[in-house]
């Protein structure tokens, strides 16, 4: 049996499959990204296939990322394998009102991202994002007037009710580097609304900024292993979706 960590997502795009690398990548636990590997060595979309079409082994899961542990265990839904990874690996609090607050806090770190998500797919995910570009300015419009400023007024709130260094416990925890990872993609995809924004929430932008020198992160952000936002991904630069057009 192989042990180890086998990461499990679509290949050129970050997505949720980021969320699960930068836990990965802090804890400095090897894994191996499967459908980044040339499809002749095993990757590519046919790697991740299996799982979405239900064929693959293991408890049946309903979307990537899905992170398979020695061969064993197969884990999907993005909270629960960053809980999973924190938990193992010093990156969530050990007591149980701890870990409770930090999958809290991750599950509506997790809304955010199905909301962004929805600002460019209002309609259907099937859709092209052309064929719903109407639908998609109204609901990105309301999303960064409401919905945005919102989300990271609440954290910034955790953050300074937690004592202003990290969002739960008295580590850097799983919670932080997803946090660390959605206001990058919240600033590639809506730069005015963020910027607006900054002034109301100066300890998430300097946790931010002390999440992402963490000596191990730092080296994986500056590695060719870190995947770029682009305009597959959940986070999408469509200036107009940002009101800038
Ligand atoms: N709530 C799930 C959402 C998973 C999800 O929507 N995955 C996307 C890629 S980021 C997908 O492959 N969706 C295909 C589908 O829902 O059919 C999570 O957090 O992991």
């Amino acid at each position: 049996m192989t042990r180890g960590y086998r990461l499990y997502y679509w290949p050129g795009l970050p997505g949720r499959g980021e969320l699960v690398r930068v836990v990965l990548e802090d804890a400095g636990a090897p894994y191996e990204d499967v459908a980044r590997l040339p499809e002749a060595e095993g990757g590519g979309v046919t790697a991740v296939l299996p799982f979405y079409e239900g064929r693959a082994p293991g408890h049946p899961i309903f979307a990537p990322p899905v992170l398979v542990v020695d061969e064993e265990l197969v884990l999907a839904q993005t909270p629960t394998i960053c809980l999973f990874l924190g938990r193992r690996h010093g990156l969530c609090p050990a007591d149980e009102p701890g870990w409770l607050h930090a999958n809290q806090l991750q599950l509506t770190l997790s809304d955010l991202v199905d909301e962004v998500h929805q600002t460019h797919h209002p309609i259907a995910v099937s859709l092209y994002y052309e064929d719903q570009k109407e639908a998609a300015l109204a609901c990105a419009r309301a999303f960064r007037e409401q919905r945005l400023p919102k989300y990271v007024r609440y954290f910034e709130r955790v953050l300074q009710h937690n004592g202003g260094d990290v969002l739960v416990g008295d580590a850097v925890s799983y919670v932080d580097l997803t946090l660390f990872q959605l206001l990058c993609g919240l600033e590639y995809a809506f730069p005015r609304a963020m910027a607006q924004l900054a002034p109301e929430v100066p300890g998430l932008l300097a946790l931010r900024d002390r999440v992402a020198a963490r000596p191990k992160l730092a080296a994986y952000l500056a590695s060719p292993r870190r995947m770029a936002f682009n305009e597959d991904g959940i986070f999408r630069c469509y200036p107009e979706l940002d009101g800038a057009i």
